[in-house]
């Protein structure tokens, strides 16, 4: 069998290549999700993985951690094999700020996703369109490519 990667890169001290073997080194969550599928209707899963969270924050991505608001500059972006794409930002996942149980999946309904790739897990989402499967990268961005400006050097910013 040949093992999924997934290339996690942008503004990260550690980017990465990532197989779901890799992901099983984390802490692993379970959880039982229905989201409701506009072409399909309610749909029910359980999954188990990493916290999107856990994954990310080993890459090191580059805010400074005692500056709070340093991290709402920064979203998530999160691509499928087939093209499939959604972003999130990284407020959403944060523990200081909604703090939402997002999962890497590496199983669903008890099969492993080694093959096929990890999958995105929001119970929070009413909608399953944002849970992407197959995923192939996760880019974390800062938002300076976008044009957002550099900001005030340390200590003269408040520190949120
Ligand atoms: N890679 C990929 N992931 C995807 C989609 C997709 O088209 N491609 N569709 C999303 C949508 S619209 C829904 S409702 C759920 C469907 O999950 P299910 O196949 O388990 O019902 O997957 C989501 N994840
Ligand atoms: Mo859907």
């Amino acid at each position: 069998m040949t093992l999924a990667e997934l290339d996690l890169t942008g503004d990260l001290s550690r980017p990465a290549r990532l197989t779901v073997p890799d992901l099983l080194g984390l802490p692993q969550h379970r959880v039982a999700v229905s989201f409701e599928c506009a072409t399909s209707g309610v749909q029910h899963h359980r999954f188990s993985g990493p916290r999107l969270h856990d994954v990310l924050a080993g890459a090191g991505p580059s805010f400074d951690p005692v500056r709070r608001k340093d991290r709402l500059r920064f979203l998530i972006a999160v691509t499928g094999e087939d093209g499939h794409h959604a972003v999130l930002s990284w407020a959403e996942i944060d523990p200081d700020f909604a703090g939402a149980a997002v999962l890497l999946a590496v199983t669903v309904d008890g099969t492993p996703l080694d093959a096929s790739g990890p999958q995105l897990v929001l119970p929070q989402d009413r909608c399953g369109a944002r849970h992407v499967s197959g995923i192939t990268a996760i880019r974390v961005d800062g938002g300076y490519g976008l044009g957002a400006p550099v900001p005030a050097p340390a200590g003269r910013a408040h520190t949120g």
